[in-house]
């Protein structure tokens, strides 16, 4: 049965935070070219529904830490802090895999970042499933532990403003419309990127909960991937819409 390298889990962590930076560095002038920041005039790329794509994409990073706990010979759920710690990372992407997918109005989405995509899920699916499952050790007393209940606050809280504001998008459209307009309510009353604003606390959150190596890499990675599709969000927004509300922020309510 399998058993724990440190040296891989630290490698690959690493490699997760150098692609946030490469991305960090990509990204912040030009957006990653899915929904609204598509080019129409680029050359046609093929594209795939974006129930498909999402599905497909988000898959395993479900799949790989469920089959890694799955084949973990029992007690699989020992300690109770750290394999707990790895349902809710499946926990999410239950949500993103299989209940996101299916009421999404998006549009299509490109095939290539679809391929990009997967990729890095099954990477970071395997990451997170193997440290968690394999390597990380917790004393008993882990769930009254303060970084343990603050961090399962702070991804709870993050997971409940993502799944509010990506409800709250998807109330902009009829079924198959795909035109876009002023998010209202929620936390999009104060940020322009509500859903990844969630998101990113969600992340922060899991690393905290779990003070892990792996965790707090993906954490960063979300933040450089999503973070400055934030910005570009507000920047499309504020020169689409003459009436964008002003006192609105990009990511951070009030500061940014
Ligand atoms: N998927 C994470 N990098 C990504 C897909 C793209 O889960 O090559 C990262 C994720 C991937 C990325 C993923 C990894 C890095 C990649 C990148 C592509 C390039 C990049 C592979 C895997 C890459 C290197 C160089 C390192 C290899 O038509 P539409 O689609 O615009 O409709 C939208 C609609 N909507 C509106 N409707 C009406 N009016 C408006 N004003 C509207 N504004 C939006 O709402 C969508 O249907 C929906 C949501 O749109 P949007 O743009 O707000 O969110 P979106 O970016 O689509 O994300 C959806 C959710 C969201 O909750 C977000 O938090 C989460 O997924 N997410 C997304 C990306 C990454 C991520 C989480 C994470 O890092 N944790």
């Amino acid at each position: 049965s399998m058993q724990c390298f440190p040296s891989l889990v630290l490698a690959l962590s690493s490699l997760l935070g150098a692609l946030a930076l490469l991305q960090l560095s990509l990204y912040l002038r030009v957006p990653s070219r899915y929904g609204k920041h598509e080019e129409r005039l680029c050359r046609p790329r093929g594209r795939l529904p974006a129930r498909c794509a999402w599905f497909l994409q988000e898959l395993p990073s479900f799949l790989v830490p469920a089959l890694l706990l799955a084949l973990r010979s029992p007690p699989r759920l020992e300690p109770l802090g750290c394999r707990l710690l790895c349902c809710l990372f499946c926990w999410h992407y239950f949500y993103r895999t299989f209940i996101y997918p299916f009421f999404t109005r998006g549009r299509p989405f490109p095939l290539q970042l679809l391929f990009f995509g997967t990729l890095f899920c099954i990477y970071n699916g395997f990451l997170q499933g193997y440290y968690l499952i394999y390597c990380a050790e917790y004393p008993n007393d882990w769930c009254t532990d303060i970084r343990f209940t603050s961090g399962l606050l702070l991804f709870l809280l993050g997971m409940g403003i993502n799944i509010h504001s990506d409800l709250l998008l998807r109330q902009l459209r009829k079924p198959g419309e795909v035109t876009y307009k002023i998010p209202q309510g929620g936390l999009f009353t104060y940020v322009s990127g509500a859903n990844y604003f969630g998101e990113i606390v969600e992340w922060f959150g899991f690393a905290i909960a779990t003070w892990s190596l792996p965790a707090f890499a993906f954490a960063f990675f979300t933040l450089c991937c999503i973070g400055p599709r934030a910005y570009h969000h507000h920047r499309y927004y504020l020169k689409t819409f003459t009436d964008y509300p002003k006192s609105r922020k990009a990511l951070i309510p009030f500061i940014f």
